[in-house]
């Protein structure tokens, strides 16, 4: 049963073409104009926009209501997960018997003596004549911890320069000297060793190595590869004696954070969420064509959903399920929503809705949901209980400014201050 979302005039007002605004973030003339050069034939302005109806995310597939967090753990949610298995994400293998994660260097005066930094390979093992996959991670720890530290994983799917664990190169998108002095330990998996990203990849990676019993069209892409690897290097991260694994936060950017956002929802052991610029196939409803499109997103990478997903690009009504409830299965473990003000492509506004509109699932667990009239300020981050969320300003990228509002968060989430 589809609901009527409420118009966004308490938000954004439209005056012919012209937007104006309340106090809220709304995208400035200058970066739509920009971008409807950039891509002709995609929209970039609300009031080209359908109608958007959602599905109810604490509605069963009999028609009955959760109203309980009984109801929705054990049974709208499980349901919500299985469409996404069947239309989006494919479905992913068991862990096979045998797999196991092995040591393969420590440094323990990494950052000059700041951090142990401790390098695992995951090894997996396949039927072919190879015997086993595998692909390593970094895992830093502050060597001032007294006990266990609560960490993040980033997912990089960016070069290795971007996320550097030998730190000859330093980027914004992996801070590790920051959050190392912020107490936190963090690990990163680069994407590509589990699964490249191309089209002509599944041949190749963890999706060639490992069958799946899987009808063809919902044999896992890349996305789901990936997702399956971070649920892998947190059974690493159980093991470890400096982590605390109850307290680890899955972070990504852009097709890392899409990632995150199914490895959160698949794996209930990760306790908080954050997706960076996730966009379409993340945060981003699929019904709302602002920006990239279901359509467009299949044609461009074919390789990252399952097939049955590219059945919904001409009309995205027909889907039994919207990313709205993708972040409701996350609930009511953390969750952070991040984007950028001229990443109009990812579309900010469309987040904020899903965001919203999975939040009916919070107040199951004593935590306030959120409005969609609370759309902040843009460089503002809106935290209530367990959601985050905010507009920065710039384009598509993880800043230094994006890590300081979820690592405020993981204090605040986590009681750290
Ligand atoms: C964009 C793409 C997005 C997003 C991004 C990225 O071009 O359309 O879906 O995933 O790339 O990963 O950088």
């Amino acid at each position: 049963m589809p609901i009527d979302l409420p118009p966004p005039s308490n938000v954004i007002q439209h005056v012919g073409d012209h937007v104006t605004s309340s106090s809220s973030w709304q995208p400035t003339e200058a970066v739509i104009t920009r971008l409807e050069k950039e891509r002709p034939g995609f929209i970039f302005r609300e009031n080209q926009l359908p109608p958007l109806q959602l599905p109810e995310v604490l509605r069963s597939h009999d028609g009955s209501l959760a109203t309980t967090a009984a109801e929705w753990e054990t049974r709208v949610r499980p349901e919500t997960l299985e469409q996404f298995r069947h239309v989006v994400f494919g479905q992913s293998p068991s862990v096979p018997a045998g797999f196991k994660i092995e040591s393969v260097s420590e440094d323990r005066y990494a950052l000059k003596g700041a951090a142990i930094h401790q390098t695992f390979r995951v090894v997996v093992p396949v039927p072919g004549p190879e015997k086993t996959f595998s692909f390593e991670y970094s895992v830093f720890t502050p060597t001032s911890a007294a006990g266990k530290v609560p960490l993040f994983l980033l997912l990089n799917n960016r070069g290795v320069n971007a996320a550097d664990p030998e730190r000859a190169t330093l980027s914004s998108f992996w801070p590790v000297e920051m959050l190392i002095a912020r107490g936190y330990g963090t690990a990163v998996l680069h994407l590509p060793d589990v699964q490249p990203d191309r089209p002509d990849g599944l041949s190749a990676g963890i999706i060639a190595a490992l069958p799946v019993d899987a009808e063809k069209g919902e044999h896992w892409g890349t996305l789901a590869a990936w997702a399956w690897a971070a649920s892998r290097v947190l059974d690493g991260l159980q093991s470890s004696p400096s982590v605390d694994a109850t307290r680890v936060a899955v972070i990504g950017h852009s097709r890392g954070g899409k990632t995150a956002l199914w490895a959160g929802a698949t794996d209930s052991r990760f306790a908080m969420v954050i997706a960076n610029c996730s966009g379409c196939g993340g945060a981003a409803l699929s019904r709302r064509p602002f920006g990239e499109t279901v359509a467009r997103i299949n044609e461009v990478f074919p390789h990252w959903f399952c097939e049955n997903f590219k059945g919904f690009g001409s009309d995205t009504t027909r889907l039994p399920i919207d990313q709205h409830q993708l972040l409701a299965t996350i609930l009511p473990r953390a969750l952070y929503i991040g984007c950028a003000d001229e990443d109009l492509w990812a579309d900010p506004r469309g987040e904020f809705i899903a965001l919203t509109a999975a939040s009916a699932v919070a107040p199951l667990y004593g935590q306030p949901a959120l409005d969609a009239d609370q759309l902040p300020q843009i460089n503002q981050s809106l935290v209530a209980g367990k959601l985050g969320y905010h507009v920065r300003s710039g384009g598509h990228d993880l800043t230094d400014w994006d890590w300081q509002q979820y690592v405020a968060f993981a204090d605040g989430v986590w009681k750290r201050h």
